[in-house]
């Protein structure tokens, strides 16, 4: 990829899209197409069509669909599972249609098998049954990976997919029922602040794990796959490091001074009791992170506090 080589971003707008937009800038590329309010609407094949035919990129990013954590997901499945099939399929058939020179797809953590062995390797995927609270979003996402892998096949196509750990940052969702954990997390905490209430909720037992990415460091490695990933299967996006929702939420109520205590709602569901991403790919090739989990929460927390309340 040049410096001016033409890259499109489907789904710049959202949480993942923007941290790659932010990447290649600072990473010196120049010549971003079909950026914010320029995108075609991705559910609508005609529009993607044309926009491809107009615009004519050469490197494609597919970070579009909907996300949500797992209150989310399991509120609205059906959105969440035909929102991704829509738009990735318009995304990879058109890219394909207009010669795309190389096209990243961002798939989930999810894909995985509900008890797959840790750390998780793409050698694992399909092994299993999938987490019944996020089975309709990662079929979704798992089309995707495979419709790449379709595309290599038949077409030779350079399609990689890649699988990320679970992002956090500025810029997140901080909806206490729809977001993910961390982002609810902080706004539980701080909403409690406010009301002088001297506890949080914490959804389950407190005992699953998570590895977790900081999302500037996640854009800078889907720039550093798009330059450097050639495998024909998905490559993990991660520090390899997991850390249990108990010490996450004590991190989280150090990190804002609260006085109170967290309470586990046990009626809530757990998800997966594992997820830690094999990052030894990743790191073999020679990507590190910019950050700390630690400083990435902190950083977070500060950005709430200064742009949400
Ligand atoms: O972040 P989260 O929704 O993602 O939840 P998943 C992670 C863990 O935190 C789960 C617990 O064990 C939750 O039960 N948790 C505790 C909370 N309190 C809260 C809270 O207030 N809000 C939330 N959201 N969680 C999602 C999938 O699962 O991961 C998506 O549902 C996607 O499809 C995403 O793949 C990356 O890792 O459990």
């Amino acid at each position: 990829m040049e410096k001016n080589s033409k890259i499109f971003v489907a789904g710049s707008d959202n949480f993942i899209g923007s941290s790659i937009v932010r990447a290649l800038t600072r990473h010196g590329y120049t010549n971003i197409t079909g950026e914010g309010i320029k995108e075609p609407d991705l559910r609508d094949k005609e529009a993607v069509k044309q926009f491809f035919k107009d615009t004519k990129p050469e490197y494609v990013f597919s970070a579009a669909g909907e996300i949500g954590g797992i209150g989310a997901n399991q509120e609205t499945p059906a959105f969440f599972m035909l929102d991704n099939l829509l738009t990735e399929s318009h995304i990879i058939s058109e890219a394909h249609n207009s010669g795309v020179k190389k096209l990243i797809y961002l798939a989930s953590s999810c894909t995985y098998p509900k008890e797959s062995n840790q750390p998780m390797k793409p050698e694992y995927l399909m092994t299993g049954p999938l987490e019944p609270t996020s089975e309709f979003y990662a079929t979704a996402k798992l089309t995707g990976i495979k419709l790449c892998e379709a595309y290599m096949q038949q077409y030779g196509d350079s399609f990689h997919s890649v699988i990320p750990a679970n992002p956090f940052g500025p810029g997140d969702s901080f909806d206490a029922e729809n977001g993910h954990v961390i982002g609810a997390l902080i706004r539980k905490i701080h909403t409690a602040q406010q009301s002088r209430s001297d506890s949080i909720t914490v959804w389950g037992t407190g005992k699953p794990r998570r590895d977790f990415i900081f999302i500037d460091d996640l854009g800078d490695a889907c720039v550093f796959a798009m330059e450097n990933y050639t495998g024909s299967s998905p490559l993990n996006l991660s520090v390899g490091e997991d850390v249990s929702i108990r010490d996450l939420a004590n991190i989280l109520i150090n990190l804002s001074g609260f006085q109170g205590q967290a309470n586990y709602d046990l009626s809530k569901q757990d998800g997966m009791a594992i997820k830690l991403l094999d990052g030894s790919e990743l790191k073999n090739l020679g990507w590190r992170p910019s950050i700390s989990i630690e400083d990435g929460l902190d950083q977070t927390n500060k950005w709430f506090v200064e742009n949400h309340l």
